[in-house]
């Protein structure tokens, strides 16, 4: 099967074996149709981003291959999230999970759709995402923003912790 597109996932967990969930998570991608893993970065320990109320989180990027449009993508990371137990409390934001999968880049695609929106919005503030990034794709760039070596360079790192 050929696989067209190039797309960039965050993985983050703060709850059970968030370690191993990520590790499990990204074999389970892998595996499914239309999507080939094609890099996937060291995991990381960083303190909770915009709730700070919770336990740290352990987070990860990884580099897709797949044939499947973005929606049908999204629609898979909710699936494969589902999968691990994840359950979506109405009305939370940023609270604590056992997996989070968020498509971060389809490409150099812009999209800004109900339940949809690329690059991810938050990505060029959230050094979690953008360490973890680089260590696969240091040339990445955001559509809309530029290098993410320049968005990263601009936030504290120091709490970003390979394992
Ligand atoms: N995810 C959030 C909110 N805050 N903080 C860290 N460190 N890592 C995350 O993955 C994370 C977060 C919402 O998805
Ligand atoms: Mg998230
Ligand atoms: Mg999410």
């Amino acid at each position: 099967m050929t696989l067209p597109f190039q797309a960039c996932i965050g993985l983050g967990a703060n709850l059970g074996d968030a370690a191993g969930t990520l590790r499990r998570a990204i074999e389970v991608l892998d595996r499914r149709d239309g999507v080939a893993v094609r890099a996937a970065s060291r995991l990381y320990r960083t303190p909770a981003w915009g709730r700070e109320d919770q336990p740290d989180f352990i987070n990860a990027v990884a580099l897709l291959d797949t044939s499947l449009p973005p929606r049908a993508l999204l629609d898979l990371l909710l699936a494969v999230e589902a999968g691990f137990g994840r359950h979506r409390v109405d009305g939370e934001r940023w609270g604590p999970r056992t997996l989070d999968l968020d498509l971060l880049l389809y490409g150099n695609a812009v999209i800004d759709e109900p339940g949809l929106r690329v690059p991810h919005p938050h990505l060029h503030e959230r050094a979690f995402a953008l360490v973890p990034l680089l260590d696969v794709w240091p040339d990445a760039r955001i559509p809309g923003y530029g290098a993410a070596r320049d968005a990263v360079s601009v936030l504290g790192m120091s709490n970003i912790h390979p394992l």
